[in-house]
C-alpha cells in the first residue's frame, strides 16, 4: 500500500511569465490559499538563459526545450515555496494538465485551464517528486532547506 500522505510537506512551484505578464498573479495566490497551501518562501525574479538552461536541465534533448527556455526567459516570474498536506501530489493536481488546452477541456477548475495560455506557456510549474522539490528549492532558494527542514528522513517533509 502507499505510504499515508504526510500532514505537512514543501513544494515548489513557479507562476511563469505568460500569468505573470496577464496579472494572474493575486487570482493565484487567492485559488492556492483557499485551497489550503501557505506561502513559505516567495521571490520575483527573471530568469536568465542560463538559470533557464538550468532549470529544465532534465528537458534538454526534448524538441520544445529552445521554445521553453525562450518562454521560461521573457518576462517576470514569481518562485514559491508552498507548504500543505501532501504539497508535492496536491499541487500538481490543482495545476492540472501540461497542456493549457487538454486542461480546458479535462480539468476547468484547474490553474493551468483558469489561467494557461497554450501548451508552453501553462502559467504554473510544480515539482513532480520529493527530489524534484529539493533540488528546485535549493536552487532558488539556497540555504532555505536546511534552515527550515530536519535533515533526517525525507528532506521535503517537516
Ligand atoms: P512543469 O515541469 O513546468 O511543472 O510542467 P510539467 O511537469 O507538467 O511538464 P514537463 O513535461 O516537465 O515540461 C516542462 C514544461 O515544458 C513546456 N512544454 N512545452 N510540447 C510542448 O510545447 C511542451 N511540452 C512541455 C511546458 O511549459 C511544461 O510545463
Ligand atoms: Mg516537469
Amino acid at each position: 500500500a502507499d505510504a499515508p500522505a504526510p500532514d505537512k510537506e514543501y513544494t515548489f512551484a513557479i507562476i511563469k511569465p505568460d500569468a505573470v505578464e496577464a496579472g494572474h498573479a493575486d487570482a493565484i495566490f487567492a485559488k492556492l490559499a483557499e485551497a489550503g497551501f501557505r506561502v513559505a518562501a516567495q521571490n520575483e525574479m527573471t530568469l536568465s538563459r542560463e538559470q533557464a538552461e538550468a532549470f529544465y536541465g532534465e528537458h534538454k534533448d526534448k524538441p520544445f526545450f529552445e521554445n521553453l527556455v525562450t518562454f521560461m526567459t521573457s518576462g517576470p516570474i514569481k518562485v514559491l515555496v508552498l507548504s500543505a498536506p501532501d504539497a508535492i501530489k496536491a499541487w500538481r493536481e490543482l495545476i492540472g494538465p501540461t497542456n493549457t488546452e487538454i486542461a480546458r477541456a479535462d480539468k476547468p477548475e484547474s490553474l493551468r485551464a483558469l489561467f494557461g495560455t497554450d501548451q508552453t506557456a501553462n502559467a504554473l510549474h510544480g515539482s513532480d517528486s520529493s527530489s524534484s522539490a529539493m533540488r528546485e528549492i535549493n536552487f532558488f532558494f539556497d540555504g532555505w532547506a536546511y534552515d527550515n527542514m530536519p535533515a533526517e528522513t525525507n528532506f521535503a517533509v517537516i
